[in-house]
């Protein structure tokens, strides 16, 4: 693999550039850009790298067990659980595997940034070409999901933004978006003299809320806005959690609100959020209904939740990261705790478990615990099976061991893995193989 040019900049040779990585999922070759299956012609916008390219496909908030794939699986279900239709089926919809290249159209037109808003930089953004970038905010599938009649969605994805990189920040993230539209009669409920009630009037745009609503329209929205996130922010981080809404800007909401949190005394943003402006849902057909919407980065929710100190590290493909939260529940109350910056060393144990006696792989672990002690990072059941004749199960354990302040020798871990073995032979009546 030659990575010979940053980016593809004017100036920048041919010949050079088609030499350029290329991965499965996305890849830069000369003026011809791929995305997950799709090209396009690159131009003097073009400013996407095989570096960061190769992010693409990685989908960190699919997999199994990441951390953020549990940040978004306890979000998503805190939304079905607080709207639900009168059935009793979750209203919201959820759409995690929206290609992110879109258009100059859906990441600023539609969500009424102006042509000379600073956000559309190329400087901030990562373009494949002059009409078509990578998503900087998941709100760039707001006004297409609701053209398709959506009323209540959630989108989850990646996106990515020209940054610098260190602990808070990298060029990609993910966020999850919550879009709500209510009828008169859903924020509402049904009255006697629903006359009385209207969402919108022709009235002077205020801080409070857009001409075009009612001004109790509009409160009640936020109010149910508001209740709905710190009720997620306190399901998560507990109720004690001191957090503080900012007043915010964004020209696709008005009026506009920053939730944030405390990290480690500092205050630190969770999401933005707002009443949509009226002229989104006007553009997309809708004509009788008020929206809401806000859009959370979950690595910060999960730097919160689970104490993650570095940003870098949710693209850890390291075990000692990973394996923190192998757990399906993703309610699981996991603190994080540093992996350690040197080598691991990997031993494998294989024993027939007892004939006659109860064997829990739990006193295994407690066992190596025991006397491998601060050496032992990480012990693992990778496989087991049962000998038909014999009618003897064995079992295989891989045991990591990693110290935090040194590197190990691998005639100490030997050494303890023995120990290991002959302590699991006589106090659990296991035979090594
Ligand atoms: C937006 O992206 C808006 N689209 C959010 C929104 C949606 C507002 C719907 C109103 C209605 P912002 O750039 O502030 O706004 O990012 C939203 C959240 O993403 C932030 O609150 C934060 O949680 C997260 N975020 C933003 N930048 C970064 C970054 N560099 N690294 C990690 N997380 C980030
Ligand atoms: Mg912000």
């Amino acid at each position: 693999m030659v990575v010979v040019c940053p980016r593809i900049l004017p100036g920048c040779r041919l010949s050079q550039i088609t030499r350029l990585l290329s991965t499965k999922a996305a890849s830069v070759n000369g003026t011809k850009v791929e995305v997950l299956g799709r090209e396009y012609t690159g131009d003097h916008m073009t400013n996407v790298t095989p570096h960061l390219l190769s992010h693409i496909g990685r989908d960190l908030h699919l997999q199994p067990h990441h951390p953020l794939r549990h940040v978004a699986q306890r979000v998503t279900q805190h939304m079905y659980r607080q709207y639900l239709s009168p059935r009793g089926n979750p209203l919201f919809s959820v759409h995690s595997q929206l290609h992110p290249v879109v258009t100059t159209h859906q990441n600023f037109d539609s969500l009424l940034i102006p042509k000379d808003h600073v956000s559309r930089k190329k400087s901030d953004n990562f373009y494949i070409n002059e009409t078509h970038l990578l998503r900087a905010h998941t709100s760039a599938h707001q006004s297409e999901l609701i053209s398709m009649g959506f009323d209540n969605f959630l989108v989850i994805g990646d996106v990515y933004r020209r940054d610098d990189i260190d602990a808070s920040h990298y060029p990609v993230f993910h966020q999850l978006e919550g879009v709500r539209l209510c009828t008169l009669k859903e924020l509402y409920g049904t009255h006697q003299n629903m006359d009385a009630y209207h969402l919108f009037e022709n009235g002077e745009r205020t801080e409070d809320h857009q001409g075009v609503h009612s001004a109790e329209a509009a409160r009640r929205m936020e109010a149910e806005l508001k209740g709905c996130l710190l009720g997620l922010a306190t399901s998560l981080f507990g109720q004690d959690t001191e957090v503080r809404w900012v007043d915010a800007y964004f020209p696709f909401t008005h009026p506009s609100w920053e939730l944030e949190v405390q990290i480690n005394g500092e205050w630190v943003e969770l999401l933005g959020c707002g009443i949509m402006e009226q002229e989104i849902l006007a553009n997309a057909g809708v004509q009788d209904k008020i929206g809401w919407a806000f859009g959370l980065g979950l690595e910060r929710w999960a730097m919160k939740l689970y104490g993650i100190p570095d940003i870098r590290l949710f693209w850890s493909t390291d075990l000692g990261f990973l394996s923190q939260f192998r757990f399906d529940d993703p309610a699981t109350p996991v603190t994080y705790k540093a992996v350690s910056k040197y080598n691991p060393c990997i031993n494998d144990i294989s024993f027939w478990l007892p004939k006659d006696q109860q064997y829990e792989s739990a006193d295994f672990y407690d066992l190596v615990r025991s006397v491998g002690g601060s050496l032992v990072e990480q012990v693992n059941l990778v496989d087991s099976f049962t000998h038909p004749k014999k009618q003897l199960t064995s079992h295989c354990y891989r045991i990591v061991y990693r110290h935090m302040e040194r590197v190990l020798t691998q005639e100490e871990v030997n050494d303890v893995h023995r120990k290991i073995e002959q302590e699991a032979a006589s106090s659990l009546q296991v035979s090594i193989r």
